[in-house]
């Protein structure tokens, strides 16, 4: 009998046969196989050492300045029938596709190294874990991966057993953003990337295969591929409630998972746990409650704004050890970004400082390290089983009608805020910043599917037996009148998560409103923070005529996924907007 490897072999050697490299090269993942990586990215120019004294381990890596982000409008979902991609996808007929991309591929690595990247997508030993190959010509890929993923030999073992992976194919090419496509076949478990070297487009354990192929296997088997971060939050009394998060890219996901808890909260024993930054797979257990893990092994983190006051925890992480991309450097050759003490003498793209050029570190440079250097790294993120999710959070940037936080009455309800969702757009994609989008779950650009599938998929999960979640919506970038924010965020956001978990634990109360229910006058905990009564009252304030506006908004946009819109989602929505027309029935209902 043909072994599970064959498989893959003959794919490599059919990669091989269109690509021409001089060299294959199987990526063992050890130690060994990564410092050699490093001596070639050094000698090749592909990596800077950076001061090593204070940074030992940690080099820099400065990318075509046409290839910074992700590019949506160059990605595409590759299904036989085109509904299936859904409105929220690109969509390009399978074989045109494959035609089109293979072109490009034709002969593209003559004389280069081929790196064949066996990796895991979680802990390699777990049931909710899935694993893949990805094939690149970029060492800098090799090297990334390794980090965010359980790659190597172990995970080779396991698709050796398992027989099923997921086929990622990847090259820089030419760096040409004319020449430049993110393809993906869910339905073939495959993935093609050429043209970009940048993280979300090239190192394709990541959003390609972890969202956009996992979001639509998980479909199949019953489970969630999610883009939220995953946080424990530890009681003085030490029992400890896990939470997952949905943010879109930039919207502080990192800081979240990594928060310190205000003074007063450490001394009196609260405690934080990492699990993950970007990316959660959740699936019911046996006990009816949804079981998660992060896939990732590492974080891949937007470097801007990541400071003393904003997490200390990940500039903890990222002292030794860690590839810095598109940053500035100072004089003595540490990396540096806006928000940091000291000042750059070199920006980004290698060029003498000068702030006529705009800012010194590119606004979507990254720092790409072991989730191990984090200080409050859970030591459940390796547990096979995953961890048990008390709370769902949604969240976005919305500087107004957003309180600053409110809980969804039931399930249904849930799913509508999750869709109904919307964010003004940050520098993770290329495009505008600032423009105020929908964005479904946070994954509006990583659902491998029609978002109508995906709603009802969400609304699936509520059956006889479930023990869900409670669901949440946050906003903690309401602005005042000032155009300055009215919530302090970082550590103080934990003041919002201990509501949360009072109302797990069914300790506080709440108050009903016709948008969901909010912290009764008092619950929010906020002794050491110097707020006043009207800011808080602000942050919490249902403006009913606004609301009303929205619910319109939201029911056009629902509309959107029709015919594919699950009936359920829209009479939810109605339900709400007629609760903003009858206020005071609603909260009696
Ligand atoms: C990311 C993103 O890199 O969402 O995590 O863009
Ligand atoms: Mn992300």
């Amino acid at each position: 009998m043909a072994s599970k490897l064959d498989t893959l072999e003959h794919w490599v050697n059919d990669v091989a046969a269109m690509t021409r490299p001089a060299t294959i090269h199987w990526c063992d993942g050890s130690d060994t196989e990564y410092r050699a990586l490093v001596q070639l990215m050094l000698q090749n120019g592909d990596l800077i050492e950076l001061n090593q004294q204070t940074h030992p381990g940690c080099y820099l890596h400065r990318s075509s300045p046409s290839d910074v982000a992700r590019v949506e409008h160059l990605t595409f979902v590759c299904t036989g029938d085109q509904a299936d991609a859904g409105p929220n996808n690109h969509w390009m007929a399978p074989a045109e596709a494959h035609t089109k991309i293979d072109a490009l591929f034709d002969g593209c690595m003559e004389g280069r190294t081929m790196y064949v990247i066996p990796y895991c997508m979680g802990p390699i030993d777990s049931p909710l874990s899935r694993c893949g190959v990805e094939i690149t010509d970029s060492p800098y890929v090799v090297a990334n991966m390794r980090t965010m993923t359980r790659m190597g030999a172990a995970a080779l073992a396991r698709i050796e057993r398992e027989g099923s992976f997921v086929k990622g194919l990847h090259s820089t090419g030419e760096l040409d953003p004319e020449r430049r496509f993110i393809m993906h076949f869910p339905e073939e478990l495959t993935i093609k990337s050429y043209g970009s070297g940048y993280g979300g487009n090239a190192l394709l354990g990541k959003k390609c295969h972890a969202l956009r192929i996992a979001s639509y296997q998980a479909r199949s088997e019953g489970w969630l591929a999610e883009h939220m971060l995953i946080v424990g939050i530890e009681n003085p009394q030490g029992q400890t409630h896990y939470i997952a998060a949905a943010f879109p890219s930039a919207c502080g996901k990192t800081n979240l998972a990594m928060l310190i808890p205000p003074e007063g909260y450490r001394k009196d024993g609260w405690r934080v746990w990492t699990i993950g930054d970007d990316i959660c797979w959740m699936r019911p257990g046996e006990d009816g409650r949804l079981y998660a893990i992060n896939p990732e092994a590492g974080f891949f983190g937007v470097a801007p704004g990541t400071s003393r006051n904003s997490n200390p925890n990940a500039l903890a992480s990222i002292a030794r050890d860690t590839i810095f991309t598109n940053v500035a450097v100072t004089a003595d050759n540490q990396p540096w970004w806006e928000g940091l003490p000291g000042t750059p003498v070199t920006d980004w793209q290698g060029r003498p400082y000068d702030p006529a050029n705009g800012p010194a570190a590119h606004p979507n440079s990254r720092f790409t390290v072991s989730a191990k250097q984090c200080p409050t790294w859970s030591p459940k993120a390796e547990d096979a089983r995953g961890v048990p999710i008390s709370a769902i959070v949604f969240g976005g940037r919305r500087p107004s009608l957003l309180p600053l936080v409110m809980e969804a009455r039931d399930w249904t309800h849930g799913v509508l805020m999750g869709a109904a969702m919307g964010s003004e757009t940050t520098a993770a994609a290329t495009g505008a910043v600032g423009v105020l989008r929908r964005d479904s779950m946070a994954m509006k650009p990583f659902c491998g599917y029609h978002y109508g599938d995906y709603f009802a998929h969400w609304l699936s999960f509520d059956k006889a037996g479930s023990r869900l979640p409670k669901v949440f919506h946050v906003n903690w970038f309401r602005k005042g009148k000032d155009g300055k924010f009215l919530w302090p965020g970082f550590g103080e956001n934990l003041r919002v998560l201990e509501w949360m978990i009072a109302r797990v634990e069914g300790k506080a109360r709440g108050m009903e409103t016709p948008i969901g229910i909010l912290p009764a006058n008092g619950e929010l905990k906020m002794d050491g923070v110097d707020m006043p009564r009207e800011t808080l009252a602000e942050l919490l304030e249902v403006d009913t005529q606004g609301w009303q506006t929205e619910l319109h908004a939201i029911g056009e946009y629902l509309d959107s996924f029709r015919p594919r819109l699950p009936a359920r989602l829209r009479q939810e929505q109605q339900r709400v907007a007629q609760a903003l027309d009858t206020p005071r029935k609603a909260a009696n209902a």
